[in-house]
Formats: structure tokens, sequence, C-alpha cells
């Protein structure tokens, strides 16, 4: 069991079905590796590892160029004359870490190239062929051309130093700093694995909320032990940079950025950690936000903090990613608009080496949110995308929701900024600004739990995250059934089912959590299960009442004109759709608006009656999923089919906790009754 669900997507099967192994084997004879680089020897360890397994064979790794039907696996510079002339000009539509795989004819020998600029595009390239394989594609004719349309493709790991996980909910930590550096558990190899294999390309070790400690020279050695292990796959290693670094560790008196002494020991420390890391990413920072330091102690901003950061790696090519999720106790009358209205000024103003993180939505990661109003309105400044892979609002791992969905509904919002057909995704891109520096970060979801991510479920958000960093506008159908596959099965009648249900999950949650655009009335502090009702949080906008502002008139919170006009944030065409009543989408109306109780919706029901309908669809549409999934028992292994069955009883029972929860509270303010069709337990 520990071995299947240990394995990720990368299962590598043993095929069983003869005339498409028989297929396979006639076209490809073994390996010839014309590169020796770790990166390359990797990628052919793979390749080799993972075709004997699923095809029942012992191919060789050979380095010269010749017979017939071989995979032959080498970046641009090592290729022969001839396989370059083959290649052509492919190689003028990937950039540095793209790969091209293609079938070509040399003297009358046929071979599979896997290429690209360098090693890294090579082994790329050696997990996209491997994906066909895994997933029973024709490798005849092959003529595959890819490339990452964002350059950081990043893990946020909330990890502290003593391995407790900040919403964790997959075990403890990965990295054991007690027995870093020398004790290299291999877990980290295949934590890079995976990570190489869909494409994320830099990791962020520790909490934006740790401490500094992990600056200090002891544990930049267990640091640059995990970048050692992790640079042959592509991978970067990150830092959080805590602002007062200085004061706590550096014993100066003042973490100011405009002071010398704290300009000059972030130069050092820089200095310090490349002469250890030449290749460090750089860091990211949590400043001025949820109580941590950052410039405004001092009387400075953003920029004057994000700039300073950045001055010192600069020299040695690193980034500042410079997080966005600002808000504060003292502005209690709408924190969705405060990033906006603190960074927007700010345009153009950052460093080039500066990106400025933003979270997929004003609030924080909800299981429905509407695109972040900076998107599109900071155009001279790359603003990287912030989503969160581990489900602190959805149920932790727990529940089964599939990502992918929501992330896809973030990336192709429109904001209108500039022009129709800005999407999300165009501005992460860089292609909005022309930048060249672009991202997306994913708070991880990983622990050491045995698979990983909590819920055998759960992979796969990690998984299309990956797919999607690569490649923003991947759909999340698309990243289901490659999942499915190289996961579980081929079996047409288990994917079918299973990767539909899959889609559905993520509207499932929306509906029996917060429908119609409600939002953050989890129970406070560890965000699960219900709690719309007040607590006695010292902070209003930790206050769930602060966010549905249920009342006997109705219910939902004023983002529009006649409220806190948090509308106007967005572009005119994007601010008049959500300010009218009746243009809102009906996803986000109590996200904008306070809507009276008998307010009548598009389907001719009142707002009440669709409230109470939304939250037992949800609980249908989990009874649908159990019953999917009861019915794969015939194609999955015993274990994760027990697992899966046992988590989604869970949902089950808790999606009928949050509709009675809910519905029960608010049902004192409508003062009406449920309406036919929708169960109660009171
Ligand atoms: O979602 C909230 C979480 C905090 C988190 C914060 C952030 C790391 O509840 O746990 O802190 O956001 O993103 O900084």
């Amino acid at each position: 069991f520990a071995q299947k669900d240990y394995k990720l997507w990368l299962q590598y099967e043993k095929k069983t079905d003869s005339p498409i192994i028989s297929d396979y084997l006639s076209n490809i004879k073994g390996i010839i590796a014309l590169e020796n680089t770790a990166t390359s020897k990797i990628a052919q360890n793979e390749l080799q590892i993972a075709l004997n397994a699923m095809l029942g064979s012992q191919f060789q790794v050979t380095v010269k160029p010749e017979g017939n039907h071989k995979i032959i696996l080498g970046s641009k510079l090592v290729l022969t004359p001839e396989i370059q002339k083959a290649i052509g000009s492919d190689f003028e539509r990937i950039n540095e870490e793209g790969y091209i795989i293609k079938s070509v004819s040399i003297k009358n020998n046929k071979h599979i190239v896997i290429t690209g600029k360098k090693d890294i595009g090579v082994l790329y390239g050696v997990y996209s062929f491997l994906r066909l394989v895994q997933m029973n594609k024709s490798i005849k004719n092959l003529h595959l051309i890819d490339a990452p349309k964002t350059n950081i493709r990043i893990l946020n790991h909330w990890d502290n130093l003593d391995r407790t996980v900040e919403r964790g909910y997959a075990g403890f930590s990965l990295w054991n700093w007690q027995k870093l550096p020398d004790f290299i558990d291999p877990r980290y190899i295949d934590y890079a694995r995976a990570n190489a294999s869909i494409g994320i390309n830099g990791t962020v070790l520790t909490n934006v909320n740790a401490n500094a400690l992990i600056l200090t020279p002891q544990y930049l050695e267990k640091v640059e032990a995990l970048a050692n292990v992790f640079r042959p796959y592509g991978i970067k290693v990150y830092l959080t940079a805590r602002f007062s670094a200085p004061i706590e560790i550096g014993g100066l008196k003042t973490a100011d950025p405009k002071d010398l002494d704290v300009m000059n020991w972030w130069k050092n420390k820089a200095k310090e950690i490349y002469k250890r890391i030449p290749d460090f990413g750089g860091f990211l920072v949590k400043a001025n936000s949820e109580g941590q330091p950052g410039p405004q102690n001092y009387g400075r901003d953003h920029v004057d903090g994000a700039n300073m950061l950045a001055d010192a790696v600069a020299p040695f090519g690193g980034v500042i990613m410079w997080r966005a999720f600002v808000y504060s106790e003292h502005d209690a009358n709408d924190r969705a608009k405060q990033a906006y209205a603190e960074f927007v000024p700010y345009d153009g103003k950052f460093r080039d080496n500066v990106i400025v993180q933003v979270k997929n939505g004003a609030i924080d990661f909800q299981p429905r949110e509407p695109f972040h109003p900076i998107f599109g309105a900071m155009p001279k400044t790359p603003l990287m995308i912030e989503f969160q892979i581990t489900q602190e609002y959805l149920g932790f791992s727990t529940h089964l929701v599939f990502l992918p969905k929501l992330f896809q509904e973030v990336l192709e919002s429109d904001t209108f900024q500039k022009e129709k057909g800005t999407t999300v995704a165009k501005i992460i891109d860089g292609s909005l600004s022309n930048s060249k520096l672009t991202g997306i970060a994913g708070v991880s979801n990983i622990g050491n739990d045995v698979n990983w991510t909590g819920h055998p479920f759960a992979q796969a958000n990690w998984y299309g995250f990956g797919r999607q960093a690569w490649n923003p506008d991947l759909d999340a159908e698309v990243i289901a059934d490659e999942w499915l596959r190289c996961t579980f099965s081929n079996d047409e009648k288990f994917i079918k089912p299973v990767a539909a249900m899959m889609i559905k999950s993520r509207e499932a949650v929306v509906n029996y959590m917060t429908p119609l655009g409600l939002h953050h009335i989890m129970d406070t502090g560890h965000h699960y299960g219900p709690g719309p009702w007040v607590s006695d949080l010292s902070r209003p906008e930790w206050n769930p009442v602060y966010y549905h502002k249920a009342d006997k008139n109705g219910i939902g919170f004023d983002r529009s004109k006649t409220g806190t006009n948090a509308t106007a944030q967005y572009a005119p065409e994007v601010e008049k759709l959500f300010d009218n009543l009746e243009t809102c989408p009906e996803n986000y109306l109590l996200w904008f608006h306070h809507v009276s109780w008998d307010y009548k919706l598009k389907n001719g029901q009142t707002l009440w009656n669709s409230l109470a309908f939304k939250y037992q669809e949800g609980v249908d549409q989990v009874k649908e999923m159990q019953d999917t999934w009861n019915k794969t028992g015939k194609y999955v292994d015993k274990e994760r089919f027990k697992e899966v069955q046992m988590l989604l009883d869970i949902q089950y029972k808790e999606a009928k906790w949050w509709r009675d929860a809910c519905l029960l509270y608010f049902q004192q303010y409508s003062g009406k009754e449920l309406p036919v069709g929708v169960e109660n337990a009171s």
C-alpha cells in the first residue's frame, strides 16, 4: 500500500495489454544518451527505469548515435549535425526550459529525439514522453514542442523549523533539519523527481511566518545540502526573509531599510548565502501583514523594504517575491480593499528583480473568490499569483476537492484591464506588461504522510498546480484525465466517471460551504467546519459575521457603490458587472451585495430558497461522488479504494453538517421555512 500511495503519478505500472506493449516495443529498442551532466543522467535513469517497468523489458543505455528505433537524449549542443538538422527550426519555438520530442529519420533509421536548449529541457521532455506511455498514447510520428509560459513555478512551504507545518494537513515537514546536512533522506530526491515531472522549478523551504533562524550559518549549511539535492532536477531553493532578521540574528538595533548597517547586513547575508548556493533563488517576504515586522515599523513603505532586499540579491541574480497579502485591524471597513489600496500606488517603483506575489482573491483562499483586483492594475510591475494547494478553507486533507478547476476559473477571469481578453493568466505570464519576470506560487499541501498529501486525491492538486504553472491555459479536465491515468488506471470505465467526479468536486464544496458568494464562515482559527456565528475574536475581520452580515433584511457584504465600493477597484467593465445586483454573477452575489431574503434569483426562486437549495445540492453532489467511487473497486488497489471511501464518508457527513449548521443559523434571520426538498437535521 505504501508503495502505490507513495509513488504519486509516477506509478510506472506494468502494462498488461499485449497489443499496446508490442506497439511500444517495436518503436523502442534502447536509449542513446549523448550527454553526461547530472541532470542528463537523471533523465536517462528515469527513462530507463520507467520503460523497463512499464514494458517489462531491459532497455540498454548507450552513448553512440547508432542503431534503429532508439530514444535519443541530449540538449541542442550535443546533438549530431544530422539530428540538429532534423529538429530544424523547432528550437526557435522554445525557451531555455522547453523541450522538443520528435520522431526523426536518419540514414533510414527511425528514432525519437528528446531535446531542449538545455539539459533540464531534456528532463522535462522525458517526463512528458513517459506521460504519453503511461497514458497508452501513440508514440508514432511524434512532434511535440512545449515550453513553460512562466519563469518561476514554485511551491511555498509553510514549514517551521520545528517541523510543524502551518495549515499543513499531511503530517510534519519533509525537511529533517536535525539530521541535515549529512543525512539526505531519499524522500528529498523523490520530492524533487515529482516536482520536476510537472515542471516545478522552485521551492521556498520555510514558512512566511517563520523566525529568522533559517538565515544563520548553522541552518544555511542544511539549506545548502537540500539545494545540492534539488539542483539537478532544475529546482532552485528560496527562503523566507524575516524582515527583523538584522535585529534578531544580526545584533543590530533596527531593521530600518534605509539604515546603512541594515542594508549592509542584508548585502553580506546575501553574499554568504550565494557563496554556499550560487543559484539561490532569492527571498519570499511577508511584511507588515498579520503582525509580521516590515518597513512600515520604521515609517518606510513596501517599496523601501522590497528594493533594499532586491539590491542585496541583485548582484547574484536573485529575486524578491514580496507578498501583497496585507490587511489590518485598523481598517475594519473592508479588508478586501486594502492590498489594492496599499500596492497599486507603487506601480513601477519596484526594482526589476522584485515580483509582487498576490493571492488569487482579495480575502483569503476561499472556496470561491472573484479574482484579485490588483491583477492588471499594476502593469509596470511583475506580478505573480499565489494559490493555496493546501486546503485551509476547503476541508483540509479530509475533503476531496479538485483545485485545478478553481485555479482555472481564476486564471481565465477577464480583468478587462487595457482591453477585453486580458485574463489573469495573461497578466501573470507577462503578456500584458512584457515582463521578463513571471511566476506562479502554490502553498504546498505536502508533508511526511506516506501518501505525501493526506488525501490520495490531494496529490492531484499538487500535480495540477505544477501543470498549470507550466501552462496557465491548461484545462482542468485535461489535468484530471492525465493524473488519473498516471496514478490509477487507463480503463475508460474508471476514467470517465472519476474524472467527472473530480471536476464536479470543486462546485460541490462551494455549494455545501459557501454558496452564492458567501465567504469566510468557517469556524474561526482553524477554519475547519462551519462557524458563521459570532466568535469572540478581538479582530473584527476574523469574525465570520463580518463577512456574511446576515440580518432580518437579508444577507451578504455590500461591496458595491452603496457599500464599501470595493467594486471600484476593478476595471470599469468588471466594476459595472459586479456593482449591479442584476448583472452580478450569482456565484459572487453575496460577495458584492447585501441581498434581501425575498430577492428573486434567475431560477425564479427567492434568495432564501436558493441558498437552501445550494446547500442541499452540495450534499447531494457528495453523495454522487460516493456512488461513483463505490463502483471503482475493480480498477483500484484495495487500500486506496478503502481510504478514499472512508474519506468520502466523512465528507458526506460534514457536507450535511455544513448545510444544517448554516441553514439553521441563517434561518434565525430569514425567519423562513426551508423549501420542500431541503433536508435538515433539526
Ligand atoms: O490564510 C492565512 C492563514 C495564515 C497564513 C496567512 C498568510 C502563513 O490563515 O496561516 O500565514 O494567510 O498567507 O500569510
